[in-house]
């Protein structure tokens, strides 16, 4: 399988503040949507890896949760898990957005990187967002404080700047196997991808704390025949609320709330799957799941996967 003695490959890893756009630019180098995506921060909450092959590399993108200040203990397990994925990089692209800085967290993140031996990339997101002109001092700010190998600006949005990133990015890869068969998007497996996008759902939908509390959990995931014997993949997801009221507002007015997340996931989840589905989704409390270390395993489920 391997094409020939040039080819490239190997992991890189997307880290930086929760919201700056790192999903996004996973799936605009993927050219798929395969990470889960809102407009609310700490939305990711695993490592999410996608694989890019061409004829002359294959790159491991690592996608990870937003790095902060944790206050329970998911956010500390979604910290740990982001700074895990420093740890066998061959490139680490550290974005941020140009349009919100965040100095403590940006600081803390360099400190870290100081202690890699990868290469660092600083990628200035949203650069759609602001004039030209003001991207001049952000870039002086972040020479003076660390020794990037580049300093690009792009637009995850608009994929503006993208090519040239991944141009540098090839650059730096070391020379190396397929890693994977080239038709491979993930390793992860499909049901994780599905609990994401009703998960994704609920975080759209829903207000305040609800967005955070929620967990997914794919309980069934089964291929079945129609009388008429066409194919249909009949799936069973159980969002998890820690409270009783958040259930009530999950489900919403007369199974409202949880119907329009069913409708919308669904979509997704057909064209991911290339495949018609059948989507149950049942709601359950599980009190205070975030702060155990064990539920967050079984329902955040994926931390180590
Ligand atoms: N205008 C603009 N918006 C962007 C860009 N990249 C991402 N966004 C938006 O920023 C928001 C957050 O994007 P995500 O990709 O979920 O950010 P993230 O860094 O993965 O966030 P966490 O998973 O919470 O850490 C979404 O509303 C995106 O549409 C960009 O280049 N330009
Ligand atoms: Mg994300």
């Amino acid at each position: 399988m391997h094409k020939n003695q040039n080819f490239k490959s190997g992991y890189v890893s997307i880290i930086g503040a929760p919201n700056v756009g790192k999903s996004t630019l996973l799936n605009t180098f993927l050219g798929q949507k395969l990470a889960i995506v809102t407009p609310k921060p700490q939305t990711t909450r695993n490592q999410i890896r996608g694989i890019l092959t061409t004829d002359t590399h294959q790159i491991i993108f690592v996608d990870t949760p937003g790095l902060m200040n944790p206050k329970y203990r998911l956010q500390s397990e979604m910290v740990r898990t982001a700074y895990g994925a420093l740890g066998d990089a061959d490139v680490v692209l550290f974005v941020v957005d140009v349009n919100r800085r965040d100095p403590e967290i940006e600081d803390r993140i360099l400190t870290r990187l100081q202690r890699t031996k990868s290469t660092a990339i600083l990628v200035l997101n949203k650069v759609d967002l602001v004039p030209k002109p003001t991207l001049l001092p952000i870039f002086e700010d972040y020479h003076q404080r660390f020794e990037f190998a580049q300093m690009i600006p792009i637009s995850a949005l608009t994929a503006d700047g993208v090519p040239a990133l991944l141009e540098q990015i090839e650059n730096y890869l070391p020379l190396g196997p397929l890693y994977f068969p080239e038709d491979q998007l993930s390793d992860l497996p499909e049901r994780f991808f599905i609990a994401e996008t009703v998960r994704e759902k609920i975080m759209l939908l829903t207000q305040r704390e609800i967005p955070y509390a929620s967990a997914v959990v794919i309980e069934e995931f089964e291929k079945r025949q129609t009388k008429k014997s066409d194919e249909i993949i009949y799936i069973r997801a159980i969002v998890y609320a820690e409270r009783q009221t958040q259930k009530q507002i999950i489900i919403g007015k007369g199974g409202k709330l949880v119907k329009r997340v069913g409708e919308l996931a669904r979509t997704d989840i057909e064209k991911f799957l290339d495949a018609r589905v059948f989507l149950e989704i049942y709601v359950t409390v599980k009190a205070d799941w975030r702060k155990d270390a064990r539920q967050i395993k079984e329902l955040g489920g994926f931390m180590d996967i």
